[in-house]
């Protein structure tokens, strides 16, 4: 049950030191829902603290100013700890102690929620980004939201919908986006860097996905073991895209990617084109997620049979249909 934002505004009215935490491996809508209540809030003459403990991507720093993001929390100094984009306590990884003994916490998500419960709660899974909760919160705050607000706001929501391509995109995004850009969130710079903008990096893990990606029948798939992703110096998240890369191939209803990133411990990655259910496939490996997009982490001899017996889950759920 959702507390109003009448609820929660007041109770950040109340507060005078404030923490802000979000998903470990942030992307740019945890990134957008925290920092946009970062300044929102220091206008209220809040004191405001925002932490991340992870590193950035290159294209994350181009979009925010990571100066203000501090790494170092010491909990006992925060009478409020708001977290935004996180729907379980060890998404938050190193704040997860800090949240749970806070004296008040506010859970802003659009994700199912897990285990993660603060005094207040406002989870709106119809929302396309959180971006799109903390934008209605500042605005029961009455917070100006500045052109720097706006633009942080949009960026969030044009990622989670990937600019508003996503099944999740509705009316509700499409008309915040439209005030937002009323507002004067800097569109075409965030749509540069966003879409635009690839690093050497990415190019040679593109170069990898197509130069190894395989197709059986209808399921495409790439598997990255652990000494390719040596060889790639890359790490798991900066595969993480192989999937919805595969997804757009003509012809492939399933696309899923399976990832070695550490010995023998394997984390796979799926996308369905609309009509497949890929969450269902996931869930017979102990994962889950949504229909068109879902995950699991398992145990296993080797790439290979990790493959083989995901292509026997997909067929068995493929002949069902
Ligand atoms: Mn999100």
């Amino acid at each position: 049950m959702n507390d109003s934002f009448k609820k929660i505004a007041k109770a950040i009215k109340k507060s005078a030191n404030i923490a802000l935490v979000t998903h470990i491996g942030p992307d740019f809508d945890a990134l957008g829902s925290s920092l946009s209540l970062y300044y929102g809030l220091k206008q209220l003459g809040k004191k405001v603290s925002i932490f991340i403990n992870d590193e950035l991507s290159e294209n994350q720093k181009l979009l925010i100013d990571k100066n203000v993001i501090e790494k170092e929390c010491d909990c006992t100094l925060f009478d409020l700890f708001i977290s935004t984009d996180t729907p379980s306590r060890k998404r938050l990884g190193v704040y997860c102690d800090c949240f749970a003994n806070a004296k008040t916490s506010i859970v802003l998500d659009h994700h199912k929620n897990d285990d993660l419960k603060g005094t207040y709660n406002f989870v709106d899974t119809n929302s396309s980004s959180c971006s799109e909760i903390s934008f209605k919160l500042l605005r029961a705050l009455k917070v100006n939201i500045t052109k720097e607000i706006a633009s942080l706001l949009y960026m969030g929501l044009s990622a989670d919908t990937n600019s508003f391509v996503n099944s999740n995109t509705n009316e509700d995004s499409l008309l915040t986006a439209y005030k937002l850009v009323k507002l004067g969130a800097n569109t075409s710079h965030i749509n540069e860097i966003q879409y635009r903008t690839q690093t050497l990096k990415e190019i040679e893990l593109k170069k990898y996905l197509y130069n190894s990606y395989k197709m059986e029948n209808d399921v495409a798939y790439c598997l990255v073991s652990y000494s390719d992703l040596k060889n790639l110096k890359a790490r798991k998240a900066d595969c993480d895209f192989y999937s919805s890369e595969l997804i757009s191939l003509q012809g492939a209803s399933i696309a899923f990617s399976v990832i070695e990133s550490s010995k023998n411990f394997y984390e796979i990655s799926f996308r369905a084109k609309l009509g497949y259910d890929v969450r269902t496939i996931a869930e017979q490996l102990g994962g889950g997620g949504h229909i068109g997009a879902a995950g699991a982490k398992i145990n296993g001899a080797s790439i290979e049979t990790v493959k083989d017996s995901i292509m026997n889950i997909v067929k068995k759920f493929e002949s069902k249909k």
